[in-house]
């Protein structure tokens, strides 16, 4: 939990709001922190940025940081839990 709060305040504190993350301080965190998760393809990346920000604000709060968090974690969860099924067949 300390490095989900650090490292959001790391990169929300980039400018002078450091309770949310702007889409270059967003930008600059998912290409550092999980560069695997994320689309490749500019407009792309936009789009997965734009679904972040699911108050349509231009921001990203914690609270929709975390939310996304823990989604792309359940996701990654029950892709690793399908594999290892497929492989134990
Ligand atoms: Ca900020």
């Amino acid at each position: 939990m300390l490095t989900l709060i650090t490292t959001f305040q790391k990169y929300a504190g980039t400018d002078n709001d450091g309770s949310t993350l702007s889409k270059p301080e967003l930008k600059q965190l998912l290409e550092s922190q999980l560069p695997n998760f994320i689309p490749k393809d500019e407009k792309c990346k936009q789009t997965f940025m734009d679904t972040l920000d699911r108050s349509g604000d231009e921001k990203v709060d914690f609270m929709e940081y975390v939310t996304a968090l823990a989604c792309m974690t359940t996701i990654c969860h029950d892709v690793f839990t399908k594999c290892v099924q497929q492989s134990s067949k």
